[in-house]
């Protein structure tokens, strides 16, 4: 294995060598441009676009008008992420790390922000009392998977996705460091769900769908090209189960399907 490339003394900036993602990549943060972010009339504000994160949030809201409640309502509005929408005065106001998904909360007498998908999954989940447990180890088993899956997610995406299906070039030192970090997580996952139904247990959680999301692209084979192949997803059965029951859920359905976009 060899590398040309000697790091300078102090890395600089090269517009030029942001491969897939050159348009959106910047070093700094902040606006780059004034613009507001539409309102509609219910009571939460979705920002956001279909891709695994971005799902998180309009599939917990299905989810909730599946269950009846009618005041989970939401307007949800298409941030186009290659198109550097997450840049604008009206979205870093509400992500000031510009990302999607971010919600606005307008159900009570002040509008707030929700931002980062584990806190907007756990916002609505305490709100409406429902798919998080309230006390003691079973809350905690939730809480645990749920920062297990937003921890792990920049391995998976920003790491293998990256290397494996974006990068300009492909580097085999990357790919193995990636590849193997994430068949080592679908093993985790695996063995949990070989023990329990859902990862926190019986009961179906927030952080089954924060995981679902993720790996449920790969596994059906609906991210990073040829992903699920060079993974080898079928050595992972209790994740292909359980990715099947939660396909299944009519709220992820139509979660889903809400400014769909290909698995990023
Ligand atoms: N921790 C945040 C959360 O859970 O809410 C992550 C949110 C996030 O990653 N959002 C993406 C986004 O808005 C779209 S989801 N990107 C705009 C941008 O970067 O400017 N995420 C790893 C993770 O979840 O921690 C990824 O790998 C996403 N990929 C999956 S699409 C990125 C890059 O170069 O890799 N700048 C663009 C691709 C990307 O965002």
């Amino acid at each position: 294995m060899s590398s040309e490339y000697v790091p300078p003394k102090v890395w600089k900036w090269d517009k030029a060598n942001g491969g897939a993602f050159a348009s959106v990549n910047r070093p700094v943060a902040g606006p780059t441009s004034e613009r507001e972010l539409p309102v509609g009339k219910h009571p939460f504000q979705v920002y956001s676009l279909g891709t695994p994160n971005g799902q998180k949030a309009t599939i917990m809201l299905e989810e909730l008008l599946q269950l009846g409640f009618s005041e989970a309502e939401y307007d949800a509005w298409l941030i186009k992420i290659f198109e550097g929408d997450q840049f604008t005065s009206g979205f870093v106001d509400i992500n000031p790390n510009s990302k999607i998904p971010a919600m606005v909360d307008r159900s009570g007498p002040e509008p707030f922000r929700v931002f980062e998908s584990g806190a907007i999954l756990m916002h609505l989940a305490e709100k409406f009392g429902v798919f998080l447990p309230t006390s003691g180890p079973a809350r905690a088993e939730c809480l645990s998977w749920l920062f297990w899956q937003v921890g792990s997610a920049p391995f998976i995406g920003g790491g293998f996705g990256h290397f494996y299906n974006y990068a300009p070039i492909k580097i085999e030192y990357a790919i193995d460091r990636y590849a193997m970090e994430t068949k080592r997580l679908f093993d985790v996952a695996n063995r949990r769900l070989a023990e329990s139904r859902y990862l926190a247990g019986d009961e179906y959680t927030i952080a089954d769908l924060a995981t679902y999301t993720w790996f449920g692209n790969i596994y059906r084979g609906e991210a990073y090209g040829e992903a699920a192949t060079f993974l080898s997803m079928h050595e992972y059965e209790h994740v292909g189960r359980w990715v099947g029951e939660i396909d299944a859920r009519p709220g992820v359905l139509r979660g889903r399907l809400v400014n769909s976009s290909k698995g990023l």
